[in-house]
């Protein structure tokens, strides 16, 4: 059962969409556009995480994010929120967000994971080598796929000794976040080793920098090499698909599940919410 989460970036330097909703009314709509092609959850970010990014205080990043939540919550949509800071979770989740993706997996606020376990939200625990600003830096790994296993499994154990119950939890390789293609690529190729973790997992190549060394486009023109990656890592077993363009990965996941499947007519993508999800 594969679940299309789309990015809403509401900041002025994302990488593809840097500056493109930054109002409140031009994000609230473009929510609404992605749910309209069919997006199962919507993720809402204050804060670019792309190599070399600055960090955003903490109360500017809500006063980004807040308002948009709560509208898009109030719609109906399932939200997630984006976010490495527990005061923005906090006041994401009382705005309407029921899930919380933080690629820090709890490593930047530790508190993260006890506000987790007591809301009851769900959560995407994310690998990154080091930080932002600086992870893009000769990254290097004596096997890239059993050490982010590692990492993940140690995450997941962290957040479960703090109370999040383990049927809440996603996990993420985190492409992009201190990898170079070679490693980006391996993950995708060997991701199921980390779907034998047991969680569902999240893959996040959305217009990332490794499609374009491969096919030479900008990040606004990568949405074929996008479609083919994330059909690769449903192949691998990824169960949540976090995108820019998400009429085009459903139809390319649409197709692909019912190829494996080997049936058709039938119901290969569930539209019912993430966040339970086990
Ligand atoms: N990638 C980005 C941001 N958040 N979260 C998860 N779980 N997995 C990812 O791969 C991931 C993520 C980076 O993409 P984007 O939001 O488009 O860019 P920016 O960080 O510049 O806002």
């Amino acid at each position: 059962m594969a679940l299309v989460m789309g990015v809403l970036n509401v900041t002025p330097d994302s990488f593809s969409d840097g500056g493109r909703f930054l109002g409140v009314q031009d994000a609230v709509a473009h929510g609404r556009r992605l749910i309209g092609e069919g997006a199962d959850i919507l993720d809402i970010g204050g804060e670019s995480t792309r190599p070399g990014a600055d960090p955003v205080p903490a109360a500017q990043e809500r006063e980004r994010v807040v308002p948009v939540v709560a509208q898009l919550a109030g719609d109906g949509a399932d939200v997630s929120i984006d976010t490495m800071k527990v005061a923005v979770a906090q006041a994401a989740v009382a705005a309407g967000a029921r899930y919380v993706n933080d690629v820090s997996a709890f490593r930047h606020d530790p508190e993260m994971a006890a506000f987790v376990a007591d809301s009851g939200a769900s959560c995407c625990l994310m690998h990154m080598l080091g930080q932002p600003k600086s992870m893009q830096r000769d990254p290097r790994y004596d096997d890239v796929v059993s050490e982010v296993k590692a990492f993940l499994e140690a995450r997941m154990e962290f957040a479960v000794a703090a109370g999040v119950e383990e049927k809440r939890i996603h996990l993420d390789p985190g492409i992009g976040f201190g990898k170079t293609l070679e490693h980006n690529l391996e993950l995708l190729r060997r991701l199921d080793e980390i779907v034998a973790l047991g969680r569902p997992v999240v893959i996040g190549v959305s217009r990332k920098a490794f499609i374009g060394r491969i096919t030479g486009r900008e990040a606004g023109d990568r949405v074929f090499g996008t479609v083919a990656a994330n059909v690769v890592a449903l192949t691998r077993g990824a169960r949540v698909f976090r995108v820019h363009d998400v009429a085009a990965t459903r139809d390319g996941l649409e197709v692909t599940a019912a190829t494996l499947a080997g049936r058709w007519p039938q119901t290969t993508m569930s539209r019912s919410t993430t966040t339970t999800t086990s």
